[in-house]
């Protein structure tokens, strides 16, 4: 499923992310770029104005823990399906989290490691590779909800 390239570029990407640093971008941007993703998350609490989310210790917490659910399918590149099954039984019938919002938060992470490393570390190849990675993410994230 894998390319020594792929592989070689999704795993120098995220050896240089700093997942305390890029998720909690990424989730606020998410939030702030697709406002109704906000619904999911009535006891945030202040929600209302970029700064506030931005600001936001829960969301900052909730960007590190979907770091960490990505540094699980890092972890088990060969087997993203199988890691995710629970978790993906969880959004679906416990969350309720509308399985579109996946893709959004995932090109909202892309958006954060593009801005951070710029065309000399996020260049096309790493682009490609890392969009794929994420691809097969958002699918496991998907396949429990019928
Ligand atoms: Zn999610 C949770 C991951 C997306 C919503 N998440 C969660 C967790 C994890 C995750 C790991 C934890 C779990 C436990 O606890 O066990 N997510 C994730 C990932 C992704 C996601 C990886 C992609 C990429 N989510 C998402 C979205 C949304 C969500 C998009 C919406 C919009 N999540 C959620 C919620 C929760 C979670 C709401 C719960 C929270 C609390 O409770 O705190």
């Amino acid at each position: 499923e894998w390319t020594d390239a792929e592989r070689s570029a999704i795993a120098g990407l995220w050896g240089k992310l700093n997942p305390d640093e890029i998720g909690p971008q990424a989730l606020a941007r998410c939030l702030i770029v697709y406002p109704w993703t906000q619904r999911y998350f009535a006891t945030f609490g202040n929600l209302s104005t970029p700064a506030a989310i931005m600001g936001n210790a829960k969301v900052a917490a909730h960007g590190r823990t979907v770091m960490g659910g990505l540094e699980r399918a890092i972890k088990n590149m060969d087997n993203i399906k199988s890691t995710y099954a629970a978790l993906s039984v969880m959004h679906s019938e416990k969350l309720h989290v509308d399985p579109d919002n996946f893709k959004l938060l995932s090109d909202c992470i892309t958006v954060c490691a593009a801005m951070k490393f710029g065309p000399s570390g996020f260049n096309a190849d790493v682009q490609e590779a890392w969009q794929k990675f994420l691809a097969v993410v958002v699918s496991a994230l998907c396949r429990q909800y019928h």
